[in-house]
């Protein structure tokens, strides 16, 4: 039976690596914004890798703020708890309430549930850039990069990249160092992260989440990073509905091919 058990992990888990090695989408980071995204577009039969560094997928939703572990959704976003079967209560007219725990892992349920296949323990070092247009990610183990071992990474190509790395944004930050690049931003550039205003940062997040760059898209809080807007602390309403906008964008492309 050991053997077995050892055969078995090995082949399914090379089957679905192999399986993902050319995507429709790759989404970098298994935050909020990356799995609601993951699981509308999965949801939409569209072929979508999460790649995920840490091994708990979740992002920085468990710990609600400051690790008490509650989360904070305005009335806007509460049609996307409903879409995961995440219980919440009212608090106040236009703010709702939920157990980040309970909501975390209804985000990874439904993501993996409608077809969207995490991959955790993965660092993305780099993009594929060809023709101008970004058309893949360069995946390494996270143990690689965390240990600082000199290791070549393996590539995965992919018909649309989105980053939702948080808020050090690295997938484009990574796009913007190593090439001469021009951003979808005022400047051109990565503008950098303001500090706490929340219903401003709730409305930029939304309207941040585009094409930054050909074949590249941004969310959540690398939305906002990239962008140059506020962060919010811990009101997730605008991280969902970032994710569910990203979703809707690659959605119309991938229907106008
Ligand atoms: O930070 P994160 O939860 O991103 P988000 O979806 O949500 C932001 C909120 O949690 C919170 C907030 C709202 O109140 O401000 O911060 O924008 O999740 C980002 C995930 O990306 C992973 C990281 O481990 C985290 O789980 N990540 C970051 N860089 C990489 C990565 C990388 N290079 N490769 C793989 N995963």
């Amino acid at each position: 039976m050991e053997k077995q058990i050892s055969e078995i992990i090995v082949k399914t888990y090379f089957e679905k690596l192999i399986n993902s090695i050319d995507l429709d989408v790759a989404i970098v980071g298994a935050g909020p914004s990356g799995l609601v995204a993951g699981a509308i577009l999965a949801n939409n039969n569209v072929k979508v890798g999460i790649f995920e560094r840490k091994l708990a997928p979740g992002g920085g939703m468990w710990g609600g703020a400051m690790m008490f572990n509650q989360i904070v959704v305005q009335k806007e976003a509460t049609h996307l708890l409903d879409m995961f079967g995440i219980s919440y209560k009212q608090y106040e007219f236009n703010l709702y309430t939920a157990d980040s725990v309970h909501a975390t892992s209804a985000l990874i349920y439904n993501a993996t549930k409608n077809g969207a296949t995490i991959f955790n323990c993965f660092s993305i070092e780099d993009v594929i850039l060809k023709n101008n247009k970004v058309c893949g990610i360069v995946v390494n183990w996270a143990p690689v990069h965390r240990e600082q071992l000199h290791v070549d990474p393996l590539i995965v190509m992919a018909k649309y990249v989105i980053d939702a790395t948080g808020h050090d944004s690295e997938v484009t930050k990574v796009l913007e160092k190593k090439n001469k690049v021009i951003l979808n931003t005022p400047s051109g550039k990565i503008e950098g992260e303001r500090s706490l205003s929340a219903e401003e940062a709730e409305k930029t997040t939304i309207e941040n989440t585009k094409e930054i760059y050909p074949g590249l898209f941004i969310t959540g809080m690398a939305a906002n990073g990239v962008c140059g807007s506020f962060r919010m602390g811990p009101i997730f309403g605008g991280m969902l509905l970032s994710g569910e906008k990203v979703a809707n964008l690659i959605l119309t492309l991938i229907k106008n091919e």
